[in-house]
């Protein structure tokens, strides 16, 4: 196998492939998985890393969404979103999560925004998963407009994370150094209420909420660089029982990114990891996937990374 595509080109049509091992995607560097599961199908939603070596920053320009019925066999489909699909953003295609509300798909990202500090936090919307999808709200859904001590951090308004719970109330999880959440109004792009602080032990970036049972699970990335780690509670609102590592580093990458989703009973680890750039892995990483296993008392056992 040899790596033609470098930094890789963004899908023009449909191309599937199986997967043989981590990284799943061999063919372009892919970042900060989101996971979705909807009607028999796994969708990963991606980062797209464009960092042409001997360069080392952050270069996302668009994202890239996959899909799957078995795991095994992946298709990509055209570019979905584009940073610049959103007419008050810069760019940067960072972290992201769809999901699914009334036979909409809501996206929410990660971008810099072109008049304010620091990223912000936008919403696109489209009737199908593999979009394309469109602004939703024609202006930054969390950003930094200076008004007040939160936003004059520049840094913390990324890596969203959304979750619907059995009520039908919707929240959305957020940041970086400190983890925020709000409320979402069943519309799914405006904010129902105040942004709340959580806390978190040793919390840098990248919530993610899923729920099993009865326990609700916020993993994260911790400390830099990153290791997920997670933490449990009765409520999505918290508050967060810190729980341990889920997964160490992740190779030769900084960060970790995970998503966590079941699918077909079986329960999935999706993160990235450098694992196929030789020149260093932070800023050209690729999406791996590993099974997650649970104890009886609803903790989650740590994740064995594989090549396989
Ligand atoms: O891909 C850019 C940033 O790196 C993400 O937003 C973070 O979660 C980290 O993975």
């Amino acid at each position: 196998f040899v790596l033609v595509a470098s930094q890789g080109l963004s899908a023009q049509k449909d191309t599937t492939f199986v997967a043989d091992g981590n990284p799943i995607i061999k063919y372009k560097y892919t970042a900060d998985p989101g996971a979705m599961v909807h009607d028999g199908k796994v969708y990963i939603y991606a980062g797209h890393d464009e960092c042409p070596p001997p360069a080392e920053h952050y270069l996302l320009n668009d994202w890239c969404v996959f899909s799957s019925s078995d795991m095994k066999t992946w298709t990509e489909h055209p570019v979905p979103l584009k940073a610049k699909d959103f007419s008050w953003a810069k760019g940067e295609a960072w972290a992201s999560q769809v999901i699914e509300r009334d036979g909409k798909f809501y996206w929410y990202v990660t971008v810099e925004h072109k008049d304010v500090p620091g990223k912000s936090i936008g919403v696109a919307v489209s009737d199908s998963p593999i979009g394309p999808f469109v602004d939703a709200r024609g202006s930054a859904l969390i950003t930094n407009d200076m008004t007040t001590e939160r936003t004059k951090i520049y840094w913390d308004d990324i890596d969203p994370t959304v979750f619907i719970d059995d009520d039908g109330q919707a929240y959305l999880y957020w940041g970086n150094t400190q983890c925020y959440y709000a409320k979402l109004k069943k519309n799914m792009i405006e904010l129902d209420g105040p942004i709340v602080y959580v806390d978190l032990s040793r919390f840098t970036e990248a919530p993610w909420i899923h729920k099993r049972g009865e326990w609700y699970y916020l993993s994260y990335a911790s400390e830099f660089p990153e290791k997920i780690c997670y933490a449990m509670s009765r409520r999505i609102t918290g508050p967060w029982e810190y729980k341990g590592i889920l997964n160490e580093i992740a190779g030769n990458s900084n960060t970790n990114h995970q998503a966590i989703i079941e699918f077909k009973g079986d329960w999935y680890f999706i993160y990235h990891n450098g694992g196929i750039n030789p020149t260093g892995g932070s800023y050209r990483r690729s999406v791996c996937i590993e099974r997650l296993y649970y104890n009886e008392d609803g903790t989650i056992k740590r994740i064995q990374m594989t090549t396989e």
